[in-house]
Formats: structure tokens, sequence, C-alpha cells
């Protein structure tokens, strides 16, 4: 018969966990495995009502503002109420983090894990069409824990899942279990993540940087040196960088992860933009998992921070480890000496 190119061993979400499964912590007992199912159902749902939110006039403020006194948009509201819902019937999630909720949600009933997610992150893009995601980290509950805000003010080091999926022309899943970076995009016919970008390593160096130049004026000086210094053409290059900045983290962090480069959220004066427990933490264990570095301002590791609240924030560098490596060389020591 003529060669025909049909896949006929698609490897789903659901499969690739189940073969996954057997690389977690000694006492998997597939939980995790449920629980990233459930994850994968919230994602599907809020891929699919983003979708329909042009047809159902969806777009548009909610009246209301959430904790961190941005507005709230219509589809803020749904992915939060989507996402809880998930994670409430999961059957697996004790307590949950949530952008959208000022305090900590806990559950009854049995489960033995903390998730803490961005619903919608980049929402304030969404009326111009700009991808948004949803960014979510997962911990494991202290031994004998039944559920409490010890279970999420913690190292990022002990997330045992991190992720994100951006909703752009098609969805695209980007997981780590402590094993590399696996992505996955949907198929809405099949209604399946298919992977389709197996064991992702981001590229060692690019010459691409993003970060708000309008905050310049905000910055200590040594970053702003730094980034000038990118402006001028690089002794291996003869060429500047390029600059690239979509203002939607989920989209800016999926751009460096593909092609590689620098992604930055300086402190604005005294503190970050970015929230640690469900923007820096789960990007930060996606960059190293792909062999890239995430640091803060002062050079140390973002994933070694402990927050002290649960929408603590911290200014953000990460990206291609040689130009991470690159920002450290050219400001550790002035900021050694601050
Ligand atoms: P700025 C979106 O509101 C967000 O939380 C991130 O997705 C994004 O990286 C950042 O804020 C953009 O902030 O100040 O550059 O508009």
């Amino acid at each position: 018969a003529e060669k025909n190119n049909v896949n006929t061993d698609i490897v789903t979400l659901t499969r690739f966990i189940l073969e996954e499964q057997h690389h977690y912590a000694k006492e998997a007992s597939g939980e995790l495995t449920l629980l990233l199912n459930s994850l994968q159902f919230a994602f599907k749902f809020i891929a699919h009502t983003i979708r329909r939110a042009e047809l159902v006039n969806l777009i548009g403020l909610a009246g209301a503002s959430n904790s961190t006194g941005d507005d709230q948009k219509k589809l803020d509201v749904i992915g939060d109420e989507i996402f809880i819902n998930a994670m409430k019937a999961s059957g697996n999630v004790k307590v949950l983090v949530s952008e959208e909720q000022e305090d900590l949600i806990t559950f009854k009933g049995p489960g033995n894990y903390a998730v803490c997610c961005d619903p919608i992150d980049g929402s304030s893009n969404i009326d111009a069409g700009v991808s948004v995601g949803t960014i979510f980290g997962v911990y494991k509950l202290l031994p004998g824990s039944n559920g409490s805000i010890n279970d999420v003010l913690r190292r990022g080091t002990e997330m045992v899942a991190a992720g994100y999926t951006m909703y752009g022309a098609s969805a695209h899943l980007m997981l780590t279990t402590g094993n590399g970076v696996n992505g996955f995009t949907l198929d809405t016919q099949l209604g399946e993540f298919i992977l389709t970008h197996a064991n992702l390593k981001i590229p060692l160096s690019r010459t691409i940087y993003s970060i708000n130049e309008g905050n310049y004026i905000y910055w200590p000086a040594p970053i702003q040196k730094y980034i000038d210094s990118l402006k001028e053409p690089q002794p291996d290059t003869g060429k500047p960088y390029s600059a690239r900045y979509i203002g939607s983290m989920v989209a800016d962090v999926h751009r460096t992860l593909l092609y590689g480069g620098l992604f930055a959220y300086p402190t604005k004066g005294k503190s970050g933009k970015l929230r640690i427990l469900y923007e820096c933490f789960p990007m930060a264990m996606i960059l190293e998992q792909a062999g890239g570095k995430a640091v803060n301002d002062n050079g140390d590791r973002i994933l070694d921070l402990t927050p002290k609240e649960i929408h603590a924030r911290s200014g953000i560098w990460l990206g291609s480890k040689n130009e991470v490596d690159k920002f450290l060389k050219a400001t550790g020591q002035q900021f050694l000496n601050l």
C-alpha cells in the first residue's frame, strides 16, 4: 500500500503520564496521575471557554477586582471558577492558592496535594487577542498535614509538578514532574493533549531580551547598565540583541523556552510584580528542567526562595543558561557591593 503519513501511535497526555508514573517518587500511588488528569480537564474547559469568549461576548469587565487590584475580566472570574471546581472535584487537592482569591482555599475530603495557580495570566491583554495562559505549581502536602498555609509557604524546590497552558491558536501545555519538560498540543477534535515537544531543551544562548523598558527609570543602575549593554553591537555577533515583549508572561516565557533568550521582570523599587508561588516558581522549574536558569535581581536562584505570604512577589530573570549567566557576571559584583 502507498505510504500514508498518518501517525497511528500518538502519545496522549493521559498515556504519557501513565508511562511516566514509574519515574515518580517511590510512594507514587497514581494520585499525581489523577491530579494531572483533573488539571488537564481544567485546561481543556478554559481553552473551550476562551475560544467561545468572543462569540458569547464574555469579554469585558466583570466589575469586581482581585486581591492584587487588577481589573478582573469576566474570563478571569470564569477561569478561576473552572479551576477551583476542577480541583475540588479531583478529590486529590486539599489546598488551593489562586491569584484571584485573596485567601487560601482548603477543601474537605481526601487529597494529598496543594495547587498554586494563576488561572488566566495575562488577561489584561485578552481583548487584543494576545495569548493568555494558566500557570500552575503542585506541592505534596507536608507529612501529617491536613491542609494549611504551611503546605505552600515552602521553597520552590519542593514542588513535585509545574507548568503552564498557553491558549493561542492551539492550546499548548508545557509540563514538568521533575524529569525534564514535555510539551503537549490540544487536538480539539480528539479532545486530547498530544505530545508534540518531547524532552524540550532551551537553546543555550540567543540574542533576544524580553523586558518592559517602560520601567527603566525604576531599575537600579546595574540593571539599567546591563540592559543598555544589550543594545550595543555584541562582540561575537557584531549586532545588538533583538527586543521582544508581549506583556503576557506565558507568551513571553513560551517564546523564550522555544527560541532561547532572556526574560526579565526586575523589582520596581521595593517589590517585583510577578508572584512567587504561581508565576515565578512554576516558570523557574520549567526553565531549569529545560536546561535554563531562573534567578532574582540579586542573582539568588528563584527555586531556593521561600515566600512569606501566598501573594508574595519577586523580581525574576529567566531563560537560556548563558544569557542568565551573562546577566549575573555583569551585575553580580555590583549587586554584591550595593
Ligand atoms: P507589565 C500580566 O498582567 C502579567 O501579570 C504577566 O503576565 C506579564 O508578564 C506582566 O504582568 C506584564 O506586566 O507591567 O509589563 O504590563
